[in-house]
Order: structure tokens, then sequence, then C-alpha cells
């Protein structure tokens, strides 16, 4: 009926966990969980569950939370109440000391469970590459990449992709880790500061006053003496407002291939924050839908197993459309997608019809001005191709 066959030989897992997305940030809050629900729908609505084998996601143990975050801060984390009230402890609260309770990072009901369904879809899309069963395992409910050892930050509880890479590095010897959210992947990067076993590349705006988090600059490529084996492990990609498909893809390209050839990884992790699109409610590049699956379909080419995690995306309609796109490019199928939406789509009236995928023209967002020069552009393959110099082969 759809067109849609399972690739032979070639296996493509889907973990999601459908309670996650009941859970709330609260009204004005940015991060919707139901544009999980939104994006399943349509990934349904072309068929593209009988193509690959699809995993309800379970809850991540304490224990497994603990390979990476610190049980003072997981205890707090499990007993905290929305609105609690605030303790005197010496040096201040509980929830300053976390940064739990602000208004980035709000206690809601259910929290502790919404954070372990995220990180127990990664860990299962983790394990089920390891052993072989995926070679591409999809976790759109993770990408929480902010999230620190002991900390909350940026809408980010608990680091489902350390803890997903932690399982990698038991089977593989390197693991490259790539972030084309919009924002610094700043939570990996440090968790795999001190290790020559992982690389990180995050591509993202910077700005260190205006634009969160305010890391990741240039020449910030891990802490640098000669007892870090990390060190020149970290590559960043900083760049500005409204930087296009064209110039994006040319510098994914360069910089991926150039890393790829120098580091040999032995598997991705591919986050694929889809607030680096164009129209986002708090992103600011110029990029398609075509462009960011450009980005996967990149990578799905390097032949390495992979995982594919979620991540930031906020005008939900345009995460449903990425995403959906990037299932079908990890399936294979993007030819086969018919860019008419499909009658019995749930939530149909959220697409405008010509809006939904890249074969038909789409321009989401109004275009902002590319504050991106060439030159820069140049600048910075040049940076990234110094760097890799130190890094042994
Ligand atoms: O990468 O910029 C900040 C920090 C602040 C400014 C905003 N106020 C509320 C807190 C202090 C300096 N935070 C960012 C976090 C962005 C996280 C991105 C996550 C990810 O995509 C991965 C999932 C930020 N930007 C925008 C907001 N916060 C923000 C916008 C609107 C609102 C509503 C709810 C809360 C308060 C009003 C809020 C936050
Ligand atoms: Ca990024
Ligand atoms: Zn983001």
């Amino acid at each position: 009926e759809y067109g849609i066959v399972r690739p032979k030989g070639y296996n493509v897992t889907f973990h999601t966990n459908p309670e996650m997305e009941k859970h709330h940030f609260g009204q004005t809050h940015p991060m919707k969980p139901w544009r999980l629900t939104l994006s399943k729908s349509l990934i349904m609505s072309y068929g593209m569950p009988y193509a690959m084998n699809n995993y309800i996601a379970r809850t991540a143990t304490y224990e497994e939370l603990n390979d990476y975050h610190s049980q003072d801060y997981l205890d707090y984390l499990g007993t905290v109440l929305p609105e609690p009230v605030p303790r005197d402890v010496d040096g201040g609260t509980n929830e300053m000391r976390f940064n739990l309770g602000g208004s980035d990072c709000p206690l809601f009901e259910g929290l502790y469970d919404y954070c372990s369904m995220s990180a127990g879809g990664s860990l299962d899309a983790a394990r089920k590459v390891c052993n072989k069963e995926s070679d591409i395992a999809i976790s759109w409910g993770g990408g929480l990449h902010h999230a620190k050892k002991m900390e909350a930050s940026g809408f980010c509880y608990i680091n489902d992709i350390v803890l997903a890479i932690l399982q990698l590095l038991r089977c593989y010897p390197r693991v490259l880790y790539i972030d084309i959210d919009v924002h610094h992947g700043d939570g990996v990067e440090e968790a795999f500061y001190s290790t020559d076993r992982v690389m990180t590349c995050s591509f993202h705006k910077y700005d260190p006053v205006s634009f969160f988090p305010g890391t990741g600059a240039l020449d910030d490529n891990g802490p640098k003496n000669e007892y870090n084996p990390g060190a020149h492990h970290a590559i960043n990609v900083p760049l500005n407002d409204g930087i296009t498909d064209e110039q994006y893809g040319w510098l994914f390209e360069n910089v991926i291939g150039s890393i790829v050839e120098r580091f040999r990884p032995s598997a991705i992790a591919l986050q694929c924050g889809a607030d680096s699109l164009a129209g986002d409610r708090l992103g600011r590049f110029n990029l398609q839908v075509q462009g960011h699956g450009q980005c996967v379909a990149f990578c799905k080419k390097l032949g390495l197993p992979m995982i594919l995690f979620g991540g930031g995306g906020y005008t939900p309609r345009n995460v449903a459309r990425a995403w959906t796109w990037e299932t079908a490019i990890a399936l294979g199928v993007d030819k086969k997608i018919n860019p008419v939406i499909p009658q019995h789509t749930p939530w149909r009236e959220h697409f405008r019809q010509e809006e939904l995928l890249p074969t038909l023209e789409q321009i989401l967002g109004d275009p902002k001005p590319n504050k991106n020069p060439q030159k820069r552009i140049l600048e910075i393959v040049q940076h990234v191709q110094e760097q890799l110099r130190f890094v042994q082969h």
C-alpha cells in the first residue's frame, strides 16, 4: 500500500515510549514532549513502521543512570515534587545546587519517569547497535545534550547521550559524536573531555553573551596538557544567524569527512536537534528539512553503525517533518516517499499540504539575513584540519 519494504540485510530499530510524550514542562515552556507524538504519527502515516523493528523503550534503572550521574543528584531528582517547599541547606537549597526548579529546568509531575524513559530509549538503541541487531537505531525521545553529571541544564536533566556512548564504548574502540542541534553540545563534550576514544563535534549558533549556553568557541578543543589523552578531541563549529543548507552542508561534509579520515570511528552517535531548522521558536538558522536531512544521509553513507538521537526542536510540526524525513533516510526509503500527506494522518491539520517533505518546494520560516561570511567558513575548516593533525591515527 505504501510501497515501503524492509531493506534486506539492513536493520533499523526504532525506540520510543508513548508514556514519555504525556509529560508537560508547563504552559509557556518551549519544550513540548507531544512533538514526539506528532512525529511518530507522521512516521506511521507513511507506513515506515513496517520497514523497521519497533520497540517500546524501557525505563532506565537507577544503576544505569548512575553510570554517569551522581547519586546525590539522582536521589534528589527522584524525590522532588512540583513546586517543592524550599528547604534551607548550607550554601543554598538543593534546587539551587542542582539547577532544578528554575524556568529552564522546571520540576514537573513525573519528572523522574520522563527522564528514565528518555534514557531507556537511548540505552536500548545503544545495546541493539552493540549486539549488531541494529545498523541504525533511532531514539527521537533522547538527545538531551546539556545535562551534567550533577546538574540539570537547558531543559535537560539526564544525559541519555553520554549513557548511550558509554554503552557503545563497551563494544567499539572509538565513537564519533556529532551534534546538529542549534545549541552547543556542552554536556557530552564535557563528559568525554579526557578520553581519546570519543571525539565530539558540535555545530551551533555561538554567541558567548547572548545565546545559550555560550560555550563552544572554535578554539575550544578540550583541555590541553600532556597528561590528557582527550586533548584535541573536541571539535566546535561556531556559526552565526541565518546559515543556509548550502553552506552548512559544505561545512558538515568537509568537517565530518576530515574527522572520519583521521579519527577512524567505529560507531557514530548523531544528535539531530531540529531547532537548527528555519522557523524554529528558539533557533536562528535557515536550514530546511532537506539540508538537515543531508547530514543524516552523509553519515549513513559512511556505513558505520549509528544511533540517531532527537534533541531540541520548538516548532512541533517542523520537528515532525524533519524526524520523519530522517527516519525515511535511515530506512533508505526517502526516494519512495510520496510528498502528499496521507489522508488518514492524525493531526493532519498541523501540516500544510505543500510544506510536508523536501521533495516539494518547501520553505520553512521567514529567511533570516545570512551573517556567515564565506571567509569565516573557510577559516573554520582550516582550524579543524589543524586540530586533527594532533590526533593519533
Ligand atoms: O539544546 O538562555 C537561557 C538561560 C536564561 C534565559 C532564559 N531564562 C528563562 C532562564 C535564563 C539564560 N536558556 C536557554 C536554554 C535553551 C535550551 C536548549 C535545549 C536544547 O535544544 C536541547 C534540548 C533558553 N532559551 C530560551 C529559553 N531558555 C526559554 C524561552 C521561553 C521560556 C518560557 C518558559 C521558560 C521561561 C518562559 C523559557 C525559557
Ligand atoms: Ca550543536
Ligand atoms: Zn537546542
